[in-house]
């Protein structure tokens, strides 16, 4: 199957901002797909939980210098 989580990260506040957690997001093995939401503040990530998880997610976007400040 594939879950469906929405990352909030207050600090993107740009484009760049948006291609880099993205990016972030999708090179990373088992992710679908990454869509951020700038005026929302929120990057929603589809992935196969069985070669992803929402630590390694947090993981990835935190490595780029965003806060992740919670996950739904
Ligand atoms: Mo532009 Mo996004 O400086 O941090 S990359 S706001």
């Amino acid at each position: 199957g594939v879950v469906t989580k929405v990352f909030t990260v207050p600090g993107m506040m740009c484009n760049n901002c948006k291609e880099t957690v993205e990016g972030a997001s999708l090179g990373l093995p088992g992710v679908l797909s990454a869509e951020v939401n700038l005026p929302e503040k929120t990057a929603t990530v589809s992935f196969d939980p069985a070669k992803a998880s929402v630590e390694d997610i947090t993981k990835a976007i935190e490595r780029t210098g965003f806060e992740v400040e919670s996950v739904a």
